[in-house]
């Protein structure tokens, strides 16, 4: 058998205007700095060799304010011999709901997803336990269909979640 393969693919999420919409340009003027160093810093430790002799490392970075992050091509990448890790990186409080809905697809296609940044740190140290948000995933899971719509029918459905779905 071959080498394993660890591939590992930072997303700096984009968050939802006030429709619903995800923020996307058609060009970025300022590169992320957690997205750059998260990838630096994976790379070097790959190439140190500290995850074992026998382990590729592949490290992919996309950012969602302009591109479209391609999920089940990612997703696609996992096999036998391949493990696939997300990160998104650098999260925001405004970014958040973004993350954690991009968090929701991979995980239902099998992924292992983290996410790190601000908000989850801030969050996770202002409060005794993980608040609200952060442990959004069973009522987001019933939101799916609803905010794969998208745009102003996705922002008005979450706001009524309870009475909507
Ligand atoms: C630089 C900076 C900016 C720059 C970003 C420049 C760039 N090209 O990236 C600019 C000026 C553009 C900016 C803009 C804004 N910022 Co700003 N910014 C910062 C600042 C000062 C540093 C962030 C940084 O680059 N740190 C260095 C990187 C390498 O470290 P890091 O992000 O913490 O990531 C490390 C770890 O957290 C961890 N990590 C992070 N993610 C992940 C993920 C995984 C999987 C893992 C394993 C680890 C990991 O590993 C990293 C390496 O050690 C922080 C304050 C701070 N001191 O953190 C505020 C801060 C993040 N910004 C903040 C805000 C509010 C904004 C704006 C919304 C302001 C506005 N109203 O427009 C915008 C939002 C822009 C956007 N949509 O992203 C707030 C966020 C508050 C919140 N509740 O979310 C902060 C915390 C400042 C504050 N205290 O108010 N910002």
């Amino acid at each position: 058998m071959g080498k394993r393969r660890l591939h590992v693919v930072y997303i700096r999420p984009s968050r939802y205007d006030d429709d619903g919409y995800v923020l996307r340009f058609w060009r970025g003027v300022l590169p992320s700095n957690t997205l750059a160093c998260l990838d630096a810093l994976t790379r070097a430790v790959a190439q140190a060799g500290e995850l074992g002799d026998d382990v590729d490392v592949e490290v992919d970075v996309y950012d969602d304010t302009v591109q479209r992050i391609p999920v089940k091509k990612i997703a696609r990448l996992k096999n036998d011999n391949t493990q696939v890790v997300v990160g998104f990186v650098g999260v925001q409080s405004n970014q958040f709901e973004r993350a954690s809905d991009l968090a929701i697809e991979f995980r239902n296609a099998g992924i292992q997803v983290l996410v790190g940044g601000f908000h989850v740190s801030g969050m996770l140290a202002l409060f005794d336990k993980p608040s609200h948000d952060l442990r959004r995933e069973p009522v987001q899971r019933r939101s799916r269909g609803a905010r794969r719509v998208g745009g102003p029918f996705a922002r008005c459905a979450q706001r009524h979640n309870a009475a909507y779905l």
